[in-house]
C-alpha cells in the first residue's frame, strides 16, 4: 500500500522523527522506475549502459514537487500557520494548492503572467488557491514572496524552505531501493536547483547509511536560454519553451554547484529544439509522456553521448537514471503543437478509414 514519503522514509527525515505528529500526505512518492531499452541506443548510449526513467509525473499532482510539499505543508500545519505562499512556474503552485487544501490552509501563488502551462494553472485554481499573475518572471515572483513571508505569518513553501529539499531527497532513496544500489549517473532538469540539491543529498545519505556502494555523477541540464549555472552568472530575462525551468537566478545556486563538483558530474545546457526532439522521442519509443522541461536530461544524455562522454566507461555495465519531473498532461498545448502530423479529418465510413490507414 502506498503510504507517502514521510511514513516510508521517516527514519531519514529528522523533522518527522515523532510518528505521533500528524502529517499531510496524498500518498506521494513510490513512483515507477521504468527501463528504457529502446530509448537508450537512440540517445546514443553505449551498449553497456542501461537507462531508467524515474517518472515523477506519477505523483498525485503530477510532479516531483509533491515530495517536498508533503513535508513543507506538514511542518507549516504543525507550526499553526494558516496560509502558505509560493512563487512558481506552475508545478509548485499546483502541489502547494493541493496539500494546503487537504490541510485546511489557504494558498497564495505568484506566477509569471502568461508563462504557466494550462494544466498547472487549472490545478492551482480548482484547489482554491489565490492566483496572482505578475508582469515579471519567476525570479521576480520569488523575491516578492521572500520579502512578504519574512514579514507576515505566511509559510514560504518554495524550495528555499529547507524541509522541501528533505522531502525531495526521498526520490533518490527510492531509486537506490529499486536498483539495489545507486546508479552510476543521474540526469535531471535544473531550474531553481532545489531538486539536484535534494537528489545529491539523498544519494549521499544512502551511501553513508550503507544502502548504496557508490554515489552517482550528477548530470544537470538547463535550457540554453535559461542556463545561469552553465554560464556562471544570473540571467535577467530567461527564455525557453520549457516554462517549468525558465529561471534565471536559481535559489540553490551554491548547492547545485557543490552537487556537480562533489559528484564529479556536470551541468550543461540543451537548446529548445533538442528538448522538443527528446520530448517527442521518449513519448513515442517508451510510452512516457512528460512535460517539455523533463526532456532536458534526455537531450543532455544524447548531447554527452555524441561528445563521447560515456566512452571511457567501458569496463562493466553502467546504469543511468533520468528523472522526468512532471507529467506531459500539464502542458497539452505543447504536445499538440509539437506533432506536425496532427489530426486527419475523415468521413465516418469504413472505406475512407481503411484508405487512410493503408489497408
Ligand atoms: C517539471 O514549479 O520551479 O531545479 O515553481 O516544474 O528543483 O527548480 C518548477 C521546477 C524541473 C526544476 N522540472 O526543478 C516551480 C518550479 C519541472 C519543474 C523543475 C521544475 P528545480
Amino acid at each position: 500500500m502506498r503510504t507517502g514519503i514521510i511514513e516510508t522514509y521517516r527514519q531519514y527525515l529528522p523533522d518527522f522523527a515523532d510518528p505521533a505528529a500528524p502529517i499531510v500526505s496524498l500518498c506521494e512518492g513510490n513512483t515507477p522506475l521504468i527501463a528504457a531499452p529502446r530509448l537508450a541506443p537512440l540517445l546514443g548510449l553505449p551498449k553497456n549502459f542501461r537507462l531508467f526513467i524515474k517518472f515523477e509525473g506519477m505523483n498525485p499532482t503530477g510532479s516531483f514537487k509533491d515530495r517536498g510539499m508533503t513535508a513543507a505543508v506538514s511542518l507549516a500545519k504543525r507550526k499553526g500557520m494558516q496560509v502558505v505562499m509560493c512563487a512558481s512556474t506552475g508545478n509548485t503552485s499546483a502541489a502547494a494548492a493541493a496539500y494546503a487544501s487537504r490541510a485546511e490552509m489557504k494558498t497564495v501563488v505568484i506566477l509569471p503572467r502568461g508563462e504557466v502551462a494550462l494544466g498547472k494553472l487549472s490545478q492551482a485554481l480548482i484547489h482554491g488557491a489565490k492566483v496572482l499573475a505578475i508582469g515579471g518572471n519567476f525570479d521576480d515572483a520569488l523575491t516578492l514572496v521572500r520579502e512578504i513571508c519574512a514579514e507576515y505569518p505566511i509559510e514560504l513553501v518554495n524550495s528555499v524552505n529547507p524541509v522541501r529539499i528533505e522531502g525531495q531527497k526521498t526520490a533518490a532513496f527510492e531509486i537506490v531501493d529499486a536498483l539495489g544500489d545507486a546508479p552510476d549517473f543521474h540526469a535531471l532538469p535544473v531550474g531553481n536547483a532545489g531538486n539536484i540539491t535534494a537528489y545529491w543529498r539523498g544519494y549521499r545519505e544512502f551511501a553513508d547509511a550503507g544502502k548504496a556502494t557508490r554515489r552517482p555523477r550528477m548530470l544537470g541540464f538547463q535550457a540554453a536560454g535559461s542556463a545561469p549555472l552553465v554560464l556562471g552568472y544570473p540571467i535577467e530575462k530567461p527564455d525557453t519553451i520549457a516554462t517549468a525551468i525558465r529561471i534565471g537566478k536559481p535559489a540553490s545556486w551554491t548547492q547545485a554547484i557543490a552537487a556537480r563538483d562533489d559528484s564529479q558530474g556536470l551541468i550543461h545546457s540543451v537548446t529548445d529544439a533538442q528538448i522538443l526532439d527528446a520530448y517527442a522521442l521518449v513519448a513515442r519509443t517508451e510510452g512516457v509522456f512528460a512535460e517539455p522541461a523533463c526532456a532536458a536530461p534526455l537531450a543532455g544524455i544524447r548531447k554527452l553521448a555524441e561528445a563521447d562522454y560515456f566512452a571511457p566507461f567501458a569496463d562493466r555495465e553502467y546504469t543511468v537514471t533520468a528523472t522526468l519531473t512532471g507529467h506531459g498532461l500539464k502542458d497539452p498545448d505543447r504536445a499538440v503543437k509539437t506533432v506536425t502530423s496532427g489530426i486527419v479529418e475523415v468521413d465516418g465510413e469504413r472505406g475512407a478509414i481503411l484508405r487512410e490507414i493503408g489497408f
